[in-house]
């Protein structure tokens, strides 16, 4: 397997020695380009990937393989430990104008976003990111919100809604409200608190996906939820971790599995605090684009579309041969961080 991960528990010098290189060349791309990259660096900047380790608050931390590097997931991580993040619930089609009741507590966790990075994180009912709210177009959302924390937070829905359920105003520590909406319009939207400051408590991770089915539901599909977004492990305001639903690296050990040629659709969402712009990058095919997920028609057809923070779109495409599909944020300093993926078409 030429692709086949390498073990996190290696040092860079161990898989230098591993791959018959000693010193001589890095790691990634074929072995002529490595080493013509190595001359390159030597007169501009050849410690980038050191200075990306030292984000990492120990381990080896650095996941390394021919097609570069990225932020390894948790030592052992299982491999179905992200598919109520990855696989969205299935849609309950013409329930429109039903009540749905859900409670949604905040609550204070030390979560760990990659190999031995932990983050005291703020979390609606656990997660980071929330868990994904699938309703259908005119339902009734029912959402019974408790603040278990020490600090104000709130819930506050993208989409359309009434003013005064627009979620804005802080709920105070150990304070509780309901917030009522109607589901719409249909798309996919992000959801997450308003206190400020607003982008400590988004970066922390107060926030998730609602997909909002129209009311005669989509076209089958094998349905998958990616939400990107970033960790301020070790300094705030700056992205030290970055992730496809909150583990760093996590679809780089364990791709995404989907049947070869058959529909894909995927929900793609950008909650990523402190970065102007993100974009998601698909290889070797193209996909139709429904922006916010909604129409249903696609707009334009591309291999990479760039979302500003909580910019979302719906993705559709089939991957026709057998094999591993790369997928990445294009701006490279976010994948190197953990937003580095695959899709496997079995
Ligand atoms: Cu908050």
């Amino acid at each position: 397997m030429a692709h086949e991960e390498t073990d996190t528990s290696l040092s860079r010098r161990d898989l230098l020695k591993k791959a018959g290189l000693g010193g001589a060349a890095l790691l990634g791309g074929s072995l002529l380009g490595a080493a013509a990259r190595e001359d390159e660096t030597s007169v501009s900047s050849p410690t980038v990937y050191e200075t990306d380790r030292s984000h990492t608050t120990g381990g080896p931390g650095v996941l390394e393989s021919l097609y570069g590097h990225t932020f390894a997931p948790p030592l052992g991580i299982e491999s179905t430990a992200l598919d109520a993040h990855t696989f969205p619930p299935a849609p309950d089609a013409g329930r429109g104008s039903s009540a749905r009741e859900i409670e949604v507590a905040v609550e204070e966790r030390l979560i760990e976003v990659g190999n031995e990075v932990f983050v005291e994180a703020w979390t609606y009912n656990g997660t980071v990111p929330a868990p994904i709210i699938r309703v259908t177009e005119g339902d009734t959302l029912r959402i019974r919100f408790r603040n278990t924390t020490g600090h104000a937070h709130s819930l506050h829905f993208h989409g359309a809604h009434r003013p005064e359920m627009d979620g804005w105003e802080p709920i105070p520590p150990g304070g509780e409200t309901l917030y009522e909406i109607e589901a719409g319009p249909a798309g996919v939207h992000p959801y997450h608190c308003h206190t400020t400051p607003l982008a400590e408590h988004i970066a922390r991770g107060l926030y998730g996906m609602m997909i909002v089915d129209p009311p005669g539901g989509r076209p089958p599909a094998q349905e998958v939820a990616l939400l990107l977004s970033g960790f301020s492990n070790e300094e705030i305001g700056r992205n030290g971790i970055v992730a496809w639903n909150g583990v760093a690296g996590f679809y780089s050990q364990h791709p995404i599995k989907v049947v070869r040629d058959e529909l894909v659709r995927a929900y793609v969402v950008n909650m990523l605090e402190y970065e102007p712009l993100a974009s998601f990058h698909l290889h070797a095919q193209t996909f139709d684009v429904y922006p916010a997920g909604m129409g249903v028609t696609p707009v334009f057809r591309d291999d990479t579309i760039a979302l500003a923070q909580a910019q979302r779109a719906v993705l559709e495409f089939r991957l026709p041969d057998y094999g591993r599909y790369m997928f990445h944020p294009h701006q490279h300093w976010l994948a190197d961080r953990g937003a580095m993926g695959w899709f496997a078409a079995i």
